[in-house]
C-alpha cells in the first residue's frame, strides 16, 4: 500500500496544565505553534514585542502547557504501520495517545517517528495530549543537580547550558527573555508499508570538473515478503539526466547507486556562475507498484577550505570550484522568537536582501537553531554560503552522559537533515565557548590528545568539539569542513589573527577602539564584527507607544536595547564623531551614519587585504537580522527595513570596488590638533576572474567650498588584477600646512566607458566639519508603469551619508551615498505607486 500522510496541524486545544477549570482549554489556531502565539491569538497575552509587554509576557515562560488533539485514525490498511512524527517539540515534551504515554523529549533539535499501529487499532477517537514541562524551572532543577561543574558563560541565565533549547530564548544582548513551548515543528502521522527513510547524495566532482559522480544511498524501512525496487533517478530542470532500478534484498536496509554526470552543470555563489540544482529521486516499488518516494536537491560542487602557511601565519579561506571567494557576509540569529511564524516567505525575502546587498555568506549562529529547510532551499537556490554553526553558544556547557547522548542524536539528525545542500560548505562547533574557557580560565591544554581526560576537566565540552562532532560530521558529510569553534584557530588564543576565524570586538566591546582603524584589527577570517544602530521610525513606532516617549533616551528605547553598556558605547562613538542630537529621528540617522561608516571601514580593508596573499579570507558581519523589533548591531531590522550599514557594506563588497583613504590620526589622543601631513592610499579591488583595464580618478575636493583643490590625477589603462587587490597609490601624502581646507578625496573607477565604483575618504571626525549649505538636490523623473522611478542627484559641495527613507515593499538601488560636485548619481527606486509622496532623505547635519 502507498504510502500517505495526514497533517496533524488543526482541531487542536491547549491550556495551563494548572488550571482545571473547565474554560481552561483553548483553540489553537495553527500548529506549529509557540504557546505565546496561541495565548495572543487568544488575547491572553498582549504583543510582547511593543513597550514593557515582554514583562507581562514572563509569567508564561513559568508554567506547564499542555496540548491536546481528538482525531480520527486514518485507513489503515492491513500490513501498513502508522507512525507518529513529531518534527521539533520545544522542549521538555511528554507525550500520551489515549492516556498512555508514548514520547518523552527534552531535546528542541530532535525530531521523532513513534510506531503507533498498536495504539490506533481501535476506532477513534483518538486522544493525543502533549505537556511541555517549564523549561525554564526545568533548566534551574538540572543547573543544581551539578554544583560542581563551572556554570560559566556570557548572556541569559546560565542554567540554559543544560538545556538542548535555543540558548536566545534565555534572553540575548539583542533579545528578550521568551521561553516559547509547544509544536514547533510540523506533526503527521504517516502510513506506510516500505519507506524511504533516508536519502542521501554523495557528490564528488574531478578536479577537472569535466566529470562528476553522485552516489545516492536510500534507506529503507518496513520491507515484507516480495519483490522490492529501488527506482532512482536524478534529473536537472526535469530532464533525465540519468535513472537506475536496483533491486531490494529483502534483508537490505539500504539500496545504493552511482551516477556518472559528464560535464556537469556547477553550483556557484551569486557573482560566480548560477545555481543548477539537480534532483535526486528514489522510489521503492513492489511488483511495479510504487510504495514510497521521496527526492532530495543537489548542487555539483567542490568547497575546500584553504589552510596554509603563508607569510601571515595560516590561511584562512573558501575556495569553491577551484575559485579563492572572499566571503564577506553576515551572522544570522532566528528571524523571530516566535519561530514558527515565521513564512518560507519571509525566509526567501531575507536570503533575496542579502543577495541584492551582495553578500556571499551566512553564519548561523550557535545560540539560535539548526534552520528551517526553507532557509537551506533559499541559500542554495540564489547563492549564498552557509556556515553552519553547531548549537552551543557564548557557555561552558556540561557533559552528562545523558546529554551527549541526546547531543549526539541532535547532531546527526541535523546533519543528515542538511547535508544535500549546496549552500553548506562548513560545519563550526560552537560559538564563542573557546573564549568562555579563556575568560573564564578553564582547562585548555590543546597538546593533550586524550579525550576522556578532556571529560574530566574543567571545560569538558571539549570533548564535544574536538571529538563528538567532528565525528559526527566525518560519518553523516564527510565532504563539508568541519572546524571546533567560531572563534577557534589550531587550539591558541582565540584573538590570534595568524591562525582561523577571530571575532573581533575591540570595536563597540573590549577596548572600545576606533572604528576608523577597523582594518587593522583584522584576522585570517573575521566572523563576527559590529556596531550597533537604532532602526528605522517605522519600526521604532511599532513598538514605542507613546510620544512622551519618542526621545533619544526613553526608558522603552533602552528596554529595547539588551546590549551591556549601550548608552555608554553609543555615546561614545557618537560623541567622538559626530554633533550630538537629542532629536529622535536625527538621533536614529546619526547612531545609522556611525553603524555605515564602521561597516565600511572593516569591510573596505578586509577586502583589500584579501589581494594582500589572501590574509583575509573573509568578514561576517554581527549581525543581518533581529528576533524583534529592537536596538541591535543589525543592519536590517525585524522588519526587514535595511539600514544605512546595509548599503555601504553592499558598496565596499560589489565585484569591483575602489578604496581611498588617509591614514589616520587619533584626534582624541592629541587633542584635537589637527594632524601636519597624513598619507594616503588608492586601490582597486576586484573579485572578478579575468584582469581588466580600467581608468581611475582621484579628485581633492573642498568640504568648505566644494571646489577642486588641484587638477584631478587620472591613471589610465590600469591593469586590475583578478580576484584580488591593485594597489595604485600606496604613499600619497597631505600636506594639511600647505593646504589648511579640510577637503575629500574622491575617487572613480571606470571600466568599459562606464563609473564601476566611487569612494570618498573624509577628514575624520566629521564634527569638525562644516556641514551647512550643500546645495544637494535630489530630482525625482517621472515614475514609470512598472514602478520605477529615477532620482538624479547632485550637490555643490560634498555631502555625506544621503540616506532614503526605506518604504515596504519599495527597493532601493543604493543609499547612504555620499555625493561630491561634478558627479551626478543616479539611484533607481521600484516599488512606488503612482501618486506616492516621494521618498524623504536625510543626509548628515542638514
Ligand atoms: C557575539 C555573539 C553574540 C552577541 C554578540 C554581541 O560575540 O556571538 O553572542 O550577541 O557578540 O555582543
Amino acid at each position: 500500500m502507498a504510502f500517505f500522510e495526514q497533517r496533524l496541524s488543526t482541531g487542536w486545544t491547549f491550556r495551563d496544565r494548572d488550571d482545571e477549570s473547565a474554560e481552561a482549554w483553548m483553540p489553537v489556531a495553527v500548529v506549529p505553534s509557540t504557546v505565546q502565539q496561541d495565548l495572543i491569538a487568544n488575547e491572553k497575552l498582549e504583543d510582547p514585542y511593543v513597550g514593557f509587554n515582554e514583562l507581562k509576557a514572563r509569567w508564561v515562560n513559568e508554567k506547564t502547557w499542555v496540548y491536546r488533539l481528538e482525531f480520527q485514525r486514518p485507513e489503515v490498511p492491513a500490513g501498513s504501520t502508522v507512525a507518529l512524527v513529531f518534527d521539533g517539540l520545544d522542549t521538555f515534551a511528554s507525550v500520551t495517545l489515549n492516556g498512555q504515554l508514548i514520547l518523552e523529549s527534552s531535546n528542541m533539535f530532535l525530531g521523532h517517528r513513534v510506531d503507533v499501529t498498536t495504539a490506533l487499532q481501535t476506532e477513534g477517537p483518538h486522544v493525543l495530549e502533549v505537556e511541555f514541562d517549564c523549561a525554564q524551572l526545568k533548566a534551574t532543577e538540572l543547573r543544581s543537580k551539578d554544583p560542581n561543574h563551572k556554570w560559566e558563560g556570557f548572556n541569559g541565565d546560565m542554567s540554559r547550558l543544560a538545556v538542548r533549547k535555543a540558548q536566545y530564548h534565555w534572553g540575548w544582548d539583542w533579545g528578550p527573555v521568551i521561553m516559547t513551548a509547544g509544536i514547533w515543528r510540523d506533526v503527521r502521522l504517516e502510513v506506510s508499508s516500505a519507506r524511504v527513510t533516508d536519502l542521501w547524495p554523495q557528490v564528488h566532482l574531478t578536479d577537472d570538473h569535466k566529470t562528476a559522480s553522485v552516489t545516492a544511498v536510500a534507506t529503507i524501512d518496513g520491507l515484507a515478503s516480495g519483490a522490492y525496487t529501488a527506482c532512482f533517478r536524478l534529473t536537472l530542470r526535469g530532464d533525465e539526466i540519468a535513472c537506475q532500478d536496483i533491486p531490494i534484498e529483502n534483508s537490505g536496509k539500504t539500496a545504493q547507486v552511482t551516477f556518472q554526470v559528464d560535464n556537469p552543470e556547477l553550483w556557484w555563489p551569486h557573482g560566480y556562475g548560477s545555481q543548477p540544482l539537480y534532483e535526486l529521486s528514489v522510489a521503492i516499488t513492489r511488483d511495479g507498484k510504487e510504495l514510497h518516494q521521496i527526492s532530495k536537491k543537489l548542487g555539483i560542487r567542490q568547497a575546500d577550505v584553504v589552510q596554509q602557511p603563508d607569510k601571515h601565519g595560516k590561511s584562512f579561506f573558501f575556495r569553491i570550484n577551484g575559485v579563492d571567494i572572499f566571503c564577506g557576509g553576515s551572522c544570522w540569529i532566528p528571524a523571530d522568537s516566535l519561530l514558527p511564524s515565521i513564512t518560507a516567505d519571509r525566509y526567501r525575502r531575507w536570503i533575496e536582501l542579502m543577495v541584492a546587498g551582495g553578500q556571499a555568506m551566512v553564519r548561523v549562529w550557535g545560540g539560535g537553531i539548526y534552520e528551517d529547510a526553507a532557509f537551506y532551499e533559499a541559500c542554495d537556490e540564489l547563492g549564498v554560503l552557509v556556515w553552519q554553526d553547531f548549537m552551543f553558544g557564548c557557555g561552558n556547557y556540561p557533559v552528562w552522559p545523558e546529554l551527549l547522548e541526546s547531543i549526539r542524536q541532535e547532531t546527526v539528525f541535523n546533519v543528515q537533515r542538511l547535508r544535500h545542500h549546496p549552500s553548506i560548505v562548513i560545519y563550526v562547533g560552537n560559538n564563542e565557548d573557546y573564549q568562555v574557557q579563556e575568560q573564564a580560565n578553564l582547562t585548555y591544554d590543546y597538546s593533550d590528545k586524550d579525550p576522556e581526560s578532556w571529560l574530566k576537566s574543567d571545560f569538558p565540552a571539549r570533548y564535544i568539539y574536538e571529538k563528538l562532532l567532528p565525528e559526527v560530521v566525518a560519518e553523516c558529510s564527510p565532504s563539508v569542513f568541519y572546524h571546533p569553534g567560531s572563534p577557534w584557530g589550531d587550539g591558541k588564543a582565540t584573538s590570534d589573527p595568524t591562525v582561523g576565524d577571530i571575532h573581533q570586538w575591540n570595536v563597540w566591546h573590549g577596548t572600545q577602539e576606533k572604528y576608523q582603524i577597523f582594518d587593522t584589527l583584522g584576522g585570517r577570517f573575521n566572523s563576527e564584527f559590529g556596531m550597533e544602530a537604532f532602526p528605522h521610525m517605522s519600526t521604532i513606532e511599532y513598538f514605542v507607544e507613546n510620544d512622551a516617549d519618542k526621545y533619544p533616551q526613553s526608558q522603552v528605547l533602552d528596554f529595547h536595547n539588551k546590549a551591556d553598556g549601550h548608552e555608554r558605547r553609543l555615546a561614545t562613538y557618537l560623541v567622538e564623531n559626530l554633533r550630538m542630537a537629542t532629536d529622535l529621528e536625527k538621533y536614529i540617522y546619526l547612531t545609522q551614519v556611525v553603524q555605515a561608516e564602521t561597516m565600511m571601514f572593516g569591510y573596505r580593508g578586509w577586502r583589500r587585504q584579501w589581494g594582500h596573499e589572501r590574509k583575509c579570507g573573509g568578514a561576517l558581519l554581527w549581525q543581518i537580522n533581529d528576533c524583534w523589533p529592537t536596538i541591535s548591531w543589525a543592519i536590517v531590522d525585524y522588519f526587514l527595513r535595511p539600514k544605512p550599514a546595509y548599503y555601504t557594506v553592499k558598496r565596499v563588497m560589489k565585484p569591483l570596488a575602489i578604496g581611498v583613504r588617509r591614514e589616520h590620526s587619533d584626534w582624541s589622543a592629541v587633542h584635537a590638533q589637527p594632524p601636519k601631513r597624513s598619507q594616503y592610499e588608492l586601490w582597486v579591488a576586484s573579485s572578478r576572474l579575468e584582469e581588466l583595464q580600467g581608468t581611475v580618478e582621484l579628485r581633492w575636493l573642498s568640504v568648505v567650498t566644494g571646489r577642486d583643490l588641484r587638477a584631478p590625477a587620472v591613471y589610465e589603462n590600469v591593469a586590475i588584477a583578478a580576484n584580488g587587490t591593485t594597489d595604485i597609490i600606496t604613499d600619497g601624502l597631505i600636506d594639511h600646512v600647505a593646504q589648511p581646507e579640510p577637503h575629500v578625496l574622491a575617487a572613480r573607477l571606470w571600466v568599459d566607458g562606464e563609473i564601476a565604483a566611487r569612494d570618498v575618504d573624509w577628514p575624520q571626525p566629521f564634527k569638525y566639519l562644516d556641514f551647512s549649505d550643500r546645495g544637494l538636490e535630489v530630482r525625482p523623473q517621472a515614475t514609470s508603469a512598472a514602478g520605477q522611478q529615477i532620482l538624479r542627484i547632485t550637490a555643490r559641495k560634498p555631502v555625506k551619508c544621503l540616506v532614503f527613507e526605506e518604504r515596504d515593499n519599495v527597493r532601493l538601488s543604493d543609499s547612504a551615498i555620499d555625493i561630491v560636485p561634478g558627479d551626478e548619481q543616479v539611484v533607481t527606486v521600484t516599488g512606488l505607486n503612482e501618486g506616492d509622496p516621494p521618498l524623504k532623505y536625510n543626509y548628515l547635519d542638514q
